[in-house]
């Protein structure tokens, strides 16, 4: 435990310092979610601003039964993975239903961080008291990797909230890749797209009337300080969120408010800030419908089917590895 704490404190410096050394500088968004980041998105997904979690569950609430059937489920014994998995929300709708139609499968939640697991494994157990649920913490591929060839049993993946957003459209593409090379022809992938629509509504959802969102930016500057030992004043940064309609991206920025330095000690070096120099925190990617077809093209799946909330705000799209064509 020790040893595996160390690594992921080096990974965290490492980054921080390839970050804030970088023109333009930058940190990651995958180090937003501690303990008190991780209440902060929950916080965001109450939001009224963001629609992202109502619309994926109107769409998990109001079509439970034909998500159901498009993943064949009566076919046999299945592994239901959900990477990234919450507070499993969306997935427990899926799960009850599952449950009621006797389908033989084992829940099988991903996380890095076991805090989050141990939450959800305690939640299920009492909720679904017959649900079989078998937690894998680590990374994505690596767990996957061992499934390849621990398991004959077909596997429905789960890569719910829009969480694919934050890697671009390059790195999507690579993510999903590498998930195809751990599939077999009959195993499926679902995932969670948020759709270009109004650029107002979407720079609402990143830029919230009560500041929850400037909250969960910030909070990575505090983090920084306890724990890389860092001198960061949150005051002296201040959230900014953009949208771009031609990218499709949502990004989002801490602005420097004046010339200062940050000293950090775990890296025992000081960071010059300009005034009004931006720190990139995170990009939110948005879909076009045709893009998510692209996209499954580009890594060697077919879309089977998308599911759709009525505002056609967000789309939940089935994918199993395409046919092969030699
Ligand atoms: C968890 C990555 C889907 O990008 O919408 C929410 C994170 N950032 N508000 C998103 C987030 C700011 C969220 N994802």
């Amino acid at each position: 435990m020790q040893s595996s704490t160390a690594i992921q404190q080096n990974t965290f410096a490492d980054d921080v310092h390839r970050g804030l050394s970088a023109a333009p500088k930058f940190l990651s968004s995958k180090y937003f979610y501690d303990d008190e980041g991780s209440r902060l998105f929950q916080e965001i997904m109450k939001l009224p601003e963001y629609y992202l979690t109502k619309a994926e569950f109107e769409i998990f609430s109001e079509q439970t039964k034909e998500i159901y059937a498009a993943f064949e489920a009566e076919t046999g014994a299945f592994d239901l993975i959900e990477l990234g998995a919450g507070d499993g929300t969306k997935t427990s709708l899926l799960i009850d239903f599952f449950l009621e139609r006797q389908a033989e499968f084992t829940y099988v939640p991903i996380d890095i961080s076991a805090e989050a697991l141990k939450f959800l494994t305690e939640k299920f157990a009492k909720q679904f008291p017959e649900l079989s649920i078998q937690a894998e913490q680590g990374d994505y591929f690596r767990t996957l990797e061992t499934f390849k060839s621990k398991s004959a049993r077909r596997k429905i993946i789960l890569f719910l909230g829009s969480n694919i957003g934050n890697f671009g459209k390059a790195q999507a593409q690579d993510f999903f890749k590498g998930l195809r090379a751990v599939m077999n022809t009959g195993d499926r992938l679902f995932i969670g797209f948020d759709l270009q629509k109004d650029p107002r509504t979407i720079l609402r959802a990143y830029d919230d009337a009560r500041g929850v969102t400037a909250e969960f930016n910030l909070n990575l500057l505090a983090r920084i300080n306890r724990e890389l030992g860092a001198t960061f004043n949150r005051a002296d940064f201040s959230h900014y969120a953009s949208y771009h309609p031609i990218d499709g991206a949502a990004r989002s920025f801490l602005i420097s408010r004046k010339a200062q330095t940050v000293f950090v000690k775990a890296l025992n070096e000081s960071f010059e800030f300009a005034a009004w120099e931006p720190i990139f925190m995170e990009i939110s990617q948005k879909y076009m419908p045709e893009m998510i077809n692209e996209l499954a093209q580009a890594s060697d799946f077919e879309v089977v089917e998308n599911f759709s909330d009525d505002k056609q705000f967000y789309v939940n799209s089935l994918w199993q590895p395409a046919e092969k064509t030699e």
